[in-house]
């Protein structure tokens, strides 16, 4: 699988390792995506070209997270 792109969400309503866990789950389920690292209000990931922005903050708010920026 080819990764080529570093994406950083900043990720509001995360609170305990709960949350990190479920975002990190949320992520993972987004074709393409490889989860580097979650954090509380912050998910890094790399993703495979094709790979939308909008795709990412779709699943992580369809949890009942916001993303921020
Ligand atoms: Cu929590």
């Amino acid at each position: 699988m080819n990764m080529t792109k570093q994406i950083e969400l900043k990720i509001e309503g995360m609170h305990c390792d709960g949350c990190v866990r479920r975002v990190t789950a949320l992520l993972k389920r987004v074709d393409g995506v490889e989860v580097e690292q979650v954090v509380v209000g912050e998910a890094k990931l790399m993703v495979r070209d094709g790979v939308e922005r909008a795709e990412l903050v779709r699943a992580v708010e369809g949890g009942g997270f916001k993303v921020a920026s």
